[in-house]
C-alpha cells in the first residue's frame, strides 16, 4: 500500500509540473504570437523571381537594380538590408555572376555602360527579401527597378509582396518587368493572412 503522505508528494509535485508546462505554453505563445503582429509597420518587401528564361546567361532571371518607395512625387524610402534570399544560377551550364546583394541597395544606380550595379535573381525560385528604410503606407507607390531589358536581355517578371516581419507572412500585391510601379493597396490596412 502506498503512504498517505508519499501519494500526497506525489501529487503536489505533479500539480507543479503542470504548472510549469502551462507557464512555458504562455510564453512560447506570447512569443509566436508577437511575432505573427498583424499591427507593426511595413517594413519588409520580397521579389519573387517568375521568369521562365533558359537561355545561356551570366544575368539569369530577373535583375534587380533598386526599390524604391514614391510618396507625393519624390523618393522617400528605399532597400536598405538584406534579410533573406536565394539566388541561383539559372538553367544549367549557366553562371550568375550579379549575385553582389548590396547592389539592390539605396536608390537606383544602374551603369547602362558597364551594365552593372544589379542583383541577378536567377530564375524561378530565386527570391530576396529586403528591409526598407521606411515603412510603407497605403497609397504608396513601390517602384521596382527590373532592369533586364537594359542587360541586353529581355525584362523578366518578378512579384512583389509585403510583410512587417522579416519571416513574413508576405502578402503579394502584384507583378510586373522592366521597371515598374505597384500601389501600396487599401487591403494591407487588415491583418494580413497567410500566403500559400
Ligand atoms: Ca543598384
Amino acid at each position: 500500500m502506498t503512504n498517505p503522505n508519499d501519494a500526497k508528494k506525489m501529487k503536489t509535485k505533479q500539480k507543479q509540473i503542470v504548472l510549469l508546462v502551462v507557464l512555458l505554453l504562455v510564453v512560447v505563445l506570447f512569443f509566436i504570437l508577437r511575432s505573427c503582429r498583424s499591427d507593426g509597420p511595413l517594413l519588409y518587401v520580397r521579389l519573387d523571381d517568375k521568369s521562365k528564361q533558359s537561355l545561356q546567361t551570366d544575368y539569369p532571371g530577373s535583375d534587380i537594380d533598386a526599390i524604391e518607395i514614391v510618396r507625393d512625387g519624390e523618393v522617400v524610402g528605399t532597400a536598405s538590408l538584406v534579410v533573406d534570399s536565394h539566388l541561383l544560377d539559372g538553367a544549367p551550364g549557366n553562371t550568375n555572376k550579379f549575385k553582389d546583394l548590396s547592389q539592390i541597395l539605396g536608390i537606383a544606380n544602374y551603369d547602362a555602360e558597364n551594365r552593372e550595379n544589379y542583383v541577378a535573381l536567377g530564375g524561378s525560385g530565386g527570391y530576396v527579401i529586403v528591409k526598407m528604410s521606411v515603412p510603407l503606407q497605403v497609397g504608396d507607390i513601390l517602384r521596382v527597378h527590373e532592369i533586364g531589358a537594359g542587360t541586353g536581355g529581355s525584362a523578366e517578371p518578378c512579384s512583389v509582396a509585403i510583410g512587417r516581419n522579416e519571416s513574413g507572412p508576405f502578402q503579394e500585391i502584384g507583378e510586373g518587368a522592366g521597371p515598374f510601379e505597384l500601389i501600396v493597396p487599401e487591403a494591407v490596412r487588415k491583418p494580413i493572412s497567410l500566403s500559400p
